[in-house]
C-alpha cells in the first residue's frame, strides 16, 4: 500500500508490529498485539460480563433466524444505527469500552463515536459477507476493528470477485483498521470453524455522521 488514509501514530504501540495489505481499492492495516495476548484475554472476559449484549432476530425468506452471534451497541447519544432491518439505539459508554475508544481513536487518528460489539461464543458464531457502508457511516469510513479472545479468521474479497478472498488470522490485541474505499469495494466475513472452542470478541469501532 502506498497511501495511508490516516496517520497511524506509530509511536504510540511500542509492542506492536504494523502490517500493511497490497489491495485494489482497499486501505488495510493490521497492527498486531496492540494489547498483550494476556490484556486482551483479560479485555475479553471483562466485555464478555459487562456490555448489554443482545440476540437480534434476522428475516429470511419469511423465516425468522437467531444472528449467529450476540451483539451490544455503544456510543455517543443520538447515534443509532440499522443494519438488516436491525435497529439498535446507543448504550452509554461504558468505561473499559471508552478506555479502548481512546486507544483506538489515537492509532486511527478518527474521532470514532460509537461501537458494534460482536460476541462469538465460539467456532460456530460468524458473521456472513458484507461490507460496513451504510449511509450513515458516510463516504470512505473508517473502522477499526479491535479482535480480542479467540483468534478466527477474517476474509475478504472484493465485491465483483476479481480477485481471490484474502484470509486475515485476528489474534487477542490485535487492531484492523479498514480505510479508503474498503467497503465501497469490498466484503467481509468471519467463517464459521469447528477449530475454536472458545469465545471472542470483536469491537467494530465506527463514526456515524447522522442518526440512522
Ligand atoms: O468480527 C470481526 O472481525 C468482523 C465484524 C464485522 O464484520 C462487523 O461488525 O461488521
Amino acid at each position: 500500500m502506498t497511501t495511508r488514509p490516516f496517520s497511524c501514530q506509530e509511536s504510540l504501540f511500542e509492542d506492536a508490529s504494523l502490517q500493511t495489505f497490497e489491495l485494489s481499492g482497499a486501505e488495510l492495516v493490521l497492527l498486531t498485539a496492540v494489547w498483550s495476548r494476556v490484556e486482551g484475554d483479560r479485555l475479553c472476559k471483562k466485555l464478555i460480563g459487562e456490555l448489554d449484549w443482545r440476540q437480534d432476530k434476522i428475516s429470511m425468506f419469511g423465516q425468522s433466524h437467531d444472528v449467529p452471534r450476540l451483539n451490544a451497541w455503544y456510543g455517543d447519544p443520538g447515534r443509532s444505527y440499522s443494519w438488516s432491518g436491525i435497529a439498535m439505539d446507543p448504550s452509554p459508554w461504558t468505561s473499559t469500552l471508552h478506555e479502548v475508544k481512546k486507544r483506538v481513536s489515537e492509532l486511527a487518528d478518527t474521532e470514532f463515536n460509537s461501537v458494534l460489539a460482536n460476541l462469538y461464543r465460539d467456532g460456530n458464531d460468524k458473521v456472513d459477507w458484507h461490507a460496513d457502508d451504510e449511509e450513515v457511516l458516510g463516504v470512505n469510513p473508517v473502522i477499526a476493528s479491535v479482535s480480542l479472545g479467540a483468534a478466527r479468521k477474517f476474509r475478504i474479497r472484493r465485491k465483483d470477485r476479481s480477485s481471490q478472498p484474502i484470509d486475515i488470522s485476528l489474534k487477542s490485541g490485535d487492531v484492523l483498521i479498514m480505510s479508503g474505499s474498503t467497503q465501497r469495494y469490498w466484503e467481509h466475513q468471519v467463517p464459521r470453524t469447528k477449530k475454536v472452542t472458545e469465545p471472542r470478541v470483536n469491537l467494530t469501532f465506527r463514526k456515524v455522521t447522522s442518526s440512522a
